[in-house]
């Protein structure tokens, strides 16, 4: 049975950028509902209960049809959501460094042209859904739940979550104003051990 991951920091540790309601609101009851109900579709599944999120996920056809949507948004959530918090930290923001930094810049002239880059998109996904960095440095999005695995993409460096449940605690409808605040926790030293 999937659980809930633990997060390397306190809730209140992301203030003032993230509240501590915000964030555990987020974690414990968002993300758990991900992973209650996916572990309610697992037990339909005896087949794929020893295997990870990832293989699930990115092995969607494996999954019999009448499952499939069921687990491809509650495995895709409970996914997402994993790999969203390891891009956060208390020490987080500023601009990444080393061979990140310079594939940036290569990329998109400055740290800055792909802040605003990303963070024009990130504003442009319609409804919800991700953001996601590629380790090509490329912006894709994903709607709702879907992930990049089950797309046959590779696992994202860094991503925001921009589902209005993410920031309407603290934010209310302003996405934008999340966004700039979620650039202050970005965990670059941690994101450039993945490359
Ligand atoms: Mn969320």
């Amino acid at each position: 049975m999937f659980k809930l991951p633990k997060l390397d920091y306190e809730y209140d540790s992301l203030v003032p950028y993230f509240s501590k309601e915000m964030l555990e609101v987020h974690h414990s009851k968002h993300h758990q509902a991900y992973v209650d109900k996916l572990n309610a579709v697992m037990e339909s599944l005896p087949s794929l209960q020893t295997k990870s999120i990832e293989d699930i996920i990115t092995n969607l056809n494996d999954v019999p049809e009448e499952f499939r949507v069921a687990v491809k948004n509650f495995g895709g959530g409970h996914y997402n959501h994993s790999i969203f918090w390891k891009f956060l930290s208390p020490n987080g923001g500023g601009e990444p460094s080393g061979k990140l930094a310079e594939a940036i810049v290569n990329k998109y002239g400055s740290f800055q042209a792909f802040k605003e880059e990303f963070t024009k998109k990130a504003l442009g996904v319609f409804g919800s859904g991700w953001l996601w960095l590629q380790p090509d440095l490329s912006i894709v999005m994903t709607a709702n739940q879907d992930s990049l695995l089950s797309q046959g993409l590779p696992a994202a460096i860094l991503g925001v979550d921009v589902w209005e449940h993410a920031y309407y605690i603290d934010y209310k409808y302003n996405r934008a104003e999340y966004i700039e605040a979620w650039w202050h926790l970005i965990n670059w030293s941690q994101i450039e051990k993945t490359l």
